[in-house]
This record gives C-alpha cells, sequence and structure tokens, in this order.
C-alpha cells in the first residue's frame, strides 16, 4: 500500500485539516489537537497505514476533503459506527499505556473486586452504588474494534460489557445532560460528550479477551468507546458522574507531558 504523509501536504492545508479535525471534537480533546497535532504535525499518526489500515490510505490521503469524509467521520462522528474486526485481527500481545511514570502494568492500581463499589453521581435518578456482581448481570455483547492511541500507536481488542446506553437508562441518568465524567482508581479522570456515552459501541466492559479484565488492561472495567481516541477509554473506572459543567480530563488538567521529544 502506498504510503504518503500528509507532511508533503502546504502548511495551509494541514492548517485546514486541523480546523476540520478540532470541529468534531468536544471540548478538551480539542485543545489537545491542537497543542500536540500544531506543535508536532502528528496528524501523520492518524494517516500512517499502521493506523488505519481498514482504509485505503491511497483514497484517504488521495486529496484532503476525502481525508476529512472518511477518516474524521470514522473517528470523530458519535453517529458512525466504528469498524468492528475478526478474531483473526486482534493485537496479541495488546499494548498497555498510561499516564503514571514509569508506564508500567505493575503500578496499575489494585482493585479489590469483592468489595467494590461504583459511585454514581450527578444528574441519575437512582445513584446507589453498583457492585461487581449486580454490574456484570446486566446483558452483555462482545465487540472487537481499534483502539487508536495518539502516541502513535494502534491494537485490534475484544471486549465483553455492558452497552453504556442500557447503564444510562437503569440509573435513570439524565440524558440531556452534556458530560458524562469518569473517576478513576489511579486518580485519571477524562469526560465524554452525551451522545458518545449514547453510542450503540459505547460499552462498560468487563473482559479482555474472553478473560477478566486483567490488572493492566483497568480492572474492575473500563469505558471502550471505539469511536474515540485511546485517552477517552478510562480503565479502573471508580465513579461515574452525569452532569452538565465541563469536567476536562487528565491530559487537561496537567499537560500534555507525554507529547515531549516523541
Ligand atoms: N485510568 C486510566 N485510564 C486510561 C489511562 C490511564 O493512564 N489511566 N490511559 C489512557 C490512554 S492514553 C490509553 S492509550 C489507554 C491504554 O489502554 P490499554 O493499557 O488497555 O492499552 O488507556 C486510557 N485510559
Ligand atoms: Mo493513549
Amino acid at each position: 500500500m502506498q504510503r504518503r504523509h500528509i507532511e508533503r501536504l502546504s502548511e495551509s492545508d494541514r492548517k485546514d485539516i486541523l480546523k476540520e479535525v478540532s470541529k468534531r471534537l468536544d471540548l478538551s480533546t480539542r485543545r489537545l489537537f491542537l497543542k500536540g497535532f500544531a506543535s508536532l504535525g502528528s496528524l501523520t499518526l492518524l494517516t500512517g497505514c499502521d493506523v488505519v489500515d481498514g482504509l485505503s490510505t491511497e483514497r484517504m490521503l488521495g486529496n484532503v476533503s476525502d481525508f476529512n469524509d472518511r477518516v474524521q467521520a470514522w473517528l470523530f462522528n458519535p453517529a458512525a459506527m466504528a469498524r468492528e474486526y475478526p478474531e483473526s485481527a486482534i493485537t496479541r500481545p495488546f499494548p498497555f499505556n498510561s499516564f503514571y511514570t514509569p508506564n508500567s502494568p505493575d503500578k496499575s492500581p489494585d482493585v479489590d473486586g469483592s468489595t467494590f463499589k461504583l459511585e454514581i453521581t450527578g444528574m441519575a435518578v437512582d445513584k446507589t452504588p453498583w457492585s461487581l456482581d449486580r454490574l456484570q448481570a446486566l446483558p452483555q455483547f462482545t465487540q472487537i474494534t481499534r483502539h487508536i492511541c495518539i502516541e502513535g500507536w494502534s491494537a485490534i481488542g475484544k471486549w465483553t460489557g455492558v452497552r453504556f446506553r442500557d447503564f444510562l437508562t437503569r440509573i435513570g441518568a439524565d440524558t440531556s445532560a452534556k458530560y458524562v465524567t469518569f473517576r478513576c482508581s489511579d486518580n485519571y479522570i477524562t469526560s465524554i460528550d452525551m451522545p458518545t456515552a449514547l453510542h450503540a459501541q459505547t460499552q462498560l466492559s468487563f473482559k479482555f479477551d474472553d478473560e477478566i479484565l486483567p490488572r493492566r488492561y483497568g480492572y474492575p472495567m473500563k469505558l471502550r468507546v471505539p469511536t474515540k481516541l485511546g485517552f477517552k477509554n478510562p480503565k479502573h473506572i471508580a465513579g461515574i458522574e452525569i452532569g452538565n459543567e465541563f469536567t476536562g480530563g487528565y491530559w487537561e488538567t496537567y499537560g500534555y507531558n507525554w507529547f515531549s521529544g516523541s
């Protein structure tokens, strides 16, 4: 497959793409993109065969508008479905990533599932904390999708869990609220827009590759959002908040250190 990089585009074309990308993103992601991509020209990350091999690079980068339509709609449009893959496409071993240094699975929080309770705050009728057993008794489904990290890698994984939309219905969440925020046991925070929270593929995941979600991948649960980039997929979720106040996320609060030098 021919590989053409966005660097070959003129500076003004690049700026136009950035603008287009950023328009489709929610506020927190937009800041990250403008800062990270503008400084590094990292759009290449999203356009290499490695990252989006499911699409023809030729078609995608053949011209700017084609890139806009196909790639961005697929990556960022909350109404679009993320591509699903066959079992044979699963990346094994699946990469690990974290915001803490050193970037090591051994540093992942060690959560005791037997006493664990998922906290719910904000705009929901029923804020009773949920035990793992009760959560896992809800109907579950499995999907194989691609996880894309803007640090420059992507991998295909298989997650099983509850449709997040169903969970929101169960707790009587006010779906007119703007944001759903996730607070994690490792103090990571991220938030997503309500359309994404209600997306059919957004999953509260309890299993990875048919195994109880390993500690490194977010035990006891993560939110799998295949229509968003990796950092919008919180692991080790401890609390969920529904509200109208913009809560941002870890990267917005602490800066974008991991962009340095890469
Ligand atoms: N709680 C928590 N969730 C997190 C992170 C983290 O450091 N802590 N890192 C994010 C980023 S940047 C990525 S790429 C993915 C990595 O998930 P993985 O280890 O399953 O590949 O988790 C996301 N969710
Ligand atoms: Mo990431």
